[in-house]
C-alpha cells in the first residue's frame, strides 16, 4: 500500500511521512499537494502567537484538551524559527499522537527552521493544508514573537490570537509591534500575577480608542476584538477563551466574513507564487543576456546608475515578450 493510501486510511505515520514530505519540498510534492487541495476539508485554523514563555504552548494543551473532550480531532503545529533543523532525525522529538479516551484524536507537530522567512510559513500552510486533509476538525498554530515569520504564518488562520502576560507592561508597545492588526482575540495569560488587570485594561482603552479613530481602516474590526485574562496553568478563563473563539468562528462563517478572509488568504497565496515565479523567470532571461556585469561595470565607471539601468534591463526582457 502507498504512503498517500494509508494517510488516506487514516495512518498517522503516514501522515507524519506526508507532512515530511511537504515540509522538505521533495520531488513530486507539488503533486500531492494538487491532489490534497481537491479533497473535502473542514478544519478551522487558529493562530496563537506571543512573546516567549508567554505561556502559549500550556494553553494551546488547554485549549486542545477542551476541544477534544467536545470530540473533535485537534492538531497541533508548534512553529519555532529559531531552531535549525536538518532532517529525519528528531522526528520522534517533533510528533507526539494519542487518541483521547474521552475525545478525538490529538496530533502534535513542531516546525523549524527552513531557512527563508518565506519557506517556513509556505512549510507551516503546506503542513495546515494535509493535516486539514486527514480530516482534523482544528488546527491549532503556536508560534513564537511577532515578527515578519510570523505575521506570514498567522495571516493564514481563521482567527489569531495574541497572547501577553502582565510583564507584557505598557500596552501602547503592543500596538506598536503590530498586533493589533493582527489580533482577533487578546488573552493577558498568567493572571495569577501581579499586573494582569492593568495590561487588560490598557488593552482596552487602546480598542476603545482605536473605534473613536473612525477614519482607522481597522476601527471595524477591533470593535469586536475581546480581552480575556487567563491562567493557562490553572486553568482559569480557558473555557470562556474556546467558547468565545467558536462563537467568533461561528459569527464569522454566518455573516460571510469567514469565507472572504479565505477568499483574500488564497488570493495572497497565488499571487505570491505568481510573484516568485515571475520574478525568477524574468532574473533568469537578464542574467542569462550577460548585460548584469556590463552594466555594473558602467555604474562603476560613473556612466550609469542602478535605478534607470535595471528600469532599460526590464524594459528588453518586457519588449522581446511582446507579441509583433
Ligand atoms: N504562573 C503562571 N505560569 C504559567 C502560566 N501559563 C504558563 N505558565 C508557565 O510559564 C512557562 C512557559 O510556558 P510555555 O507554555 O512553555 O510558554 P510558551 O509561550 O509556549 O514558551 P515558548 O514556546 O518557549 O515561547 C512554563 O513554566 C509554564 O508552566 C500561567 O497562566 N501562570
Ligand atoms: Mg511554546
Amino acid at each position: 500500500m502507498t504512503t498517500l493510501e494509508r494517510f488516506e486510511q487514516g495512518d498517522i505515520r503516514a501522515l507524519s511521512r506526508i507532512i515530511s514530505y511537504v515540509e522538505n519540498e521533495e520531488e513530486g510534492y507539488l503533486d500531492l499537494l494538487s491532489r490534497l487541495y481537491r479533497k473535502p476539508r473542514h478544519a478551522v485554523r487558529i493562530g496563537l502567537t506571543g512573546p516567549p514563555g508567554a505561556g502559549k504552548s500550556t494553553l494551546v494543551d488547554g485549549i486542545s484538551r477542551m476541544l477534544l473532550q467536545s470530540g473533535n480531532d485537534v492538531s497541533v503545529v508548534a512553529v519555532d524559527p529559531t531552531s535549525p533543523f536538518t532532517g529525519g532525525a528528531l522526528l520522534g522529538d517533533r510528533v507526539r499522537f494519542k487518541e483521547e479516551t474521552t475525545g478525538g484524536k490529538h496530533y502534535f507537530r513542531s516546525m523549524a527552521s527552513r531557512g527563508s522567512s518565506g519557506g517556513l510559513s509556505r512549510a507551516t500552510d503546506n503542513a495546515s493544508l494535509v493535516l486539514d486533509a486527514f480530516g482534523f476538525d482544528y488546527t491549532l498554530i503556536e508560534t513564537v514573537g511577532v515578527g515578519q515569520v510570523e505575521l506570514d504564518i498567522v495571516n493564514n488562520c481563521d482567527l489569531v490570537v495574541v497572547i501577553l502576560v502582565p510583564e507584557s507592561g505598557d500596552a501602547v508597545q503592543t500596538l506598536k509591534a503590530g498586533l493589533t492588526e493582527i489580533a482577533d482575540v487578546f488573552v493577558v495569560n498568567k493572571s495569577d500575577r501581579p499586573g494582569a488587570d492593568r495590561v487588560v485594561a490598557d488593552l482596552e482603552s487602546m480598542l476603545a480608542l482605536r473605534n473613536q479613530l473612525k477614519t482607522h481602516p481597522n476601527a471595524q474590526k477591533s470593535q469586536s476584538i475581546p480581552v480575556l485574562d487567563t491562567d493557562a496553568v490553572r486553568g482559569k478563563n480557558l473555557d470562556s477563551l474556546v467558547e468565545k473563539f467558536t462563537n467568533m468562528i461561528q459569527d464569522k462563517k454566518n455573516s460571510g466574513e469567514f469565507d472572504t478572509r479565505r477568499r483574500e488568504q488564497m488570493k495572497r497565496k497565488v499571487s505570491e507564487i505568481l510573484q516568485q515565479r515571475l520574478f525568477a523567470e524574468t532574473l533568469q532571461k537578464i542574467a542569462s543576456k550577460g548585460e548584469i556585469d556590463n552594466v555594473v561595470e558602467r555604474i562603476l565607471a560613473g556612466e550609469a546608475d542602478p535605478y534607470s539601468s535595471a528600469e532599460k534591463l526590464f524594459e528588453t526582457v518586457n519588449l522581446a515578450q511582446r507579441p509583433c
